[in-house]
């Protein structure tokens, strides 16, 4: 009775305070309407409809009639929206001559028009963010080889289209040294219509990385934004990106990077809320944030700091990427200077952040379609980043790459002077405070290898060198590389490169292989040694034989077809001196 009494007393005052917010609300509103021209705390407004563009003000809407001119376009044509494009069993042959060519569906790309519309996949608080309308211009720098006419002029006009034409200085479109006629004179023809397209050519092949530095030596905005040449700009990408390095000049910002698929250039958006992190064998590995961290990002608009960048899409202040001495002009071709980027801006004093409001679809390649005559390029690239920027944390990489700290690298002298004129962290500094959470540094010692004998049939497990999402087999041992196998400290049954036994409960019959995602779950078996038997957690059951393939099924000790042997090895051994470095660092969890 007494607690209904004094809900009607509040009931009046709770009314006038909701009147009262809310016209506090609207003098607001109707303030920032009324702010004078030029001032320096005037907004991108992304919501507003009414005529205050002569205020300087950039609309949502303003975008959209950038992104499809005229407004006009049919939601039938071909891959509007980012649809996918269906094609026809006659044009099989032309298919395979573009993926030749060019390592994804060129005949796709070709009907689907340069100004395409895509779908928004931002979060949708993405929508009410505001920017400052002081940001700095960027220069976007295309490097391209032998690139698809419609693939590279998408790339562009996605660009054009959709950036503030205010904060876009210009496109640095950079020709690695390519042969195809269409992107001559044809080329040039085409951009000299749009006077902030300018392309650079390089002398001669330098491949992606030498190429990428050639560009932003001839670009002169005070940001510089790295982009691939079968790429499709989002809607608002830009002021996500620019207003970061705007705040300091040592921020590094990458855009999510959305999926185009290279068959049918599907657009489809990804969870934007991850971090590039990497293994001891410098294999790039993404992780979602985890929910501690979800929950300290100021809003789902933040960014969030990521150690590794996925690739080459991201924004640098100029000065900054001067500070850091661009890419090593050590490296060839392609592979590491992802690495050495993200490592040297965090050890250097910058940051580094996933925008998850600016949005960048990609065409992952099926296959490369060109060829570099540089062997051991990759070997090389990631012997440079080891020996210039990880002290003696580059013994993890040897440990598990032979073949990386066998090979010749060249002289590091100047690399190494970067690293001094810019008093930079260690690397201890990088992995205790940037990469605590997603790098294990503690010595994981294999816990048996070899080949898998399965003890019924006297058979082995083998992978027959057939790549991921395939079944594995069973044959006669005869010790052959796809019978080679390691059961990792984290027990995974690992082949090389980076493919690892993976069980499915949904589909106990087979035993695939697949791309290592190092999160347990699927690829998790423990070997029981009394028993010899693959636990398999994510299924509670044991691995078994069915017909000459391997299969999962209630375990069952007595059963001889469960029964494998596998040489093990003493994971309790001394830690060898070179890992000593970091036993005491704090983990990240075992998945
Ligand atoms: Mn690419």
């Amino acid at each position: 009775m007494r607690s209904s009494t004094v809900q009607l007393k509040w009931k009046p005052v709770l009314a006038a305070s909701v009147v009262a917010l809310f016209v506090i609300y609207m003098l607001a509103k109707v303030y920032i309407n009324t702010l004078p021209l030029g001032n320096k705390t005037l907004l991108y407004d992304q919501h507003k409809t009414n005529n205050d563009k002569k205020m300087h003000v950039i609309k949502q809407s303003f975008y959209k009639i950038w992104e499809e001119p005229n407004g006009q376009f049919n939601p039938h044509d071909p891959g509007e929206n980012g649809g996918e494009v269906l094609t026809k069993q006659e044009d099989q042959m032309k298919i395979n001559k573009a993926y030749t060519k060019y390592g994804f569906n060129q005949f796709v790309s070709d009907q689907i028009s340069f100004h395409r519309s895509l779908p928004d996949p931002r979060p949708s608080q993405c929508l009410q963010k505001q920017y400052s309308i002081d940001l700095p211009q960027v220069s976007v720098i295309i490097i391209f080889h032998n690139e698809g006419w419609s693939t590279l002029l998408r790339t562009v006009h996605s660009v054009i289209n959709r950036s503030p034409p205010q904060l876009l200085h210009e496109i640095v479109l950079c020709d690695d040294f390519s042969s195809a006629d269409h992107l001559k004179k044809p080329l040039e023809e085409y951009i000299s219509e749009y006077p902030k397209v300018k392309l650079v050519r390089t002398p001669q092949r330098e491949g992606l990385i030498r190429a990428r530095v050639y560009g932003a030596d001839h670009a002169t905005g005070e940001v510089l934004l790295f982009l691939d040449s079968h790429c499709e700009a989002n809607v608002g990408w830009l002021p996500p990106l620019l207003a970061e390095v705007g705040k300091d000049y040592r921020r590094v910002v990458c855009p999510t990077v959305d999926f185009i698929d290279h068959n049918n250039f599907h657009y489809r958006g990804v969870d934007p809320y991850i971090r590039g992190t990497f293994n001891w064998r410098f294999d790039y590995k993404e992780k979602v944030v985890p929910d501690k961290m979800k929950r300290t990002l100021v809003a789902p608009t933040d960014g969030v700091e990521s150690p590794v960048m996925a690739g080459g899409l991201f924004a640098i202040s100029r000065r900054f990427w001067e500070e850091l001495g661009k890419y090593d002009p050590g490296m060839y071709v392609w592979g590491g200077e992802q690495y050495e980027i993200s490592f040297k801006l965090w050890m250097c004093g910058g940051k580094m952040l996933n925008m998850p409001c600016a949005r960048v679809g990609h065409v992952y390649r099926r296959n490369v379609p060109y060829t570099y005559n540089k062997p051991f390029a990759v070997l090389i690239n990631f012997k440079r980043v080891a020996e210039v920027w990880m002290d003696g944390f580059k013994e993890f990489l040897y440990h598990r790459r032979p073949d990386i700290s066998q090979q010749a690298f060249g002289d590091v002298s100047e690399r190494v002077a970067i690293r001094h004129r810019n008093k930079c962290h260690d690397f201890r500094w990088y992995l205790l405070n940037v990469a605590n959470d997603t790098v294990r540094t503690k010595f994981e010692p294999e816990r048996g290898s070899g080949q898998i004998r399965n003890m019924k049939h006297d058979k082995c497990l083998d992978s027959e060198s057939r790549g991921p999402g395939n079944r594995i087999t069973l044959n006669p041992c005869r010790g052959s590389f796809n019978q080679q196998f390691s059961w990792t400290y984290i027990n995974e049954l690992r082949q090389n490169p980076e493919e690892c036994l993976d069980a499915r409960y949904t589909q106990k019959e087979s035993v695939f292989r697949e791309k290592c995602h190092e999160m347990g779950g699927n690829q998790k078996f423990l070997y029981r040694k009394e028993s010899k038997q693959f636990y398999h957690e994510g299924s509670s059951s044991c691995v078994s034989v069915y017909g000459d393939s391997p299969m999962i099924e209630a375990c069952d000790d007595d059963k001889l077809e469960q029964k494998w042997e596998m040489e093990l090895k003493d994971i309790n051994a001394p830690v060898p001196q070179w890992a000593q470095l970091a036993e005491d660092f704090p983990q990240p969890p075992i998945p």
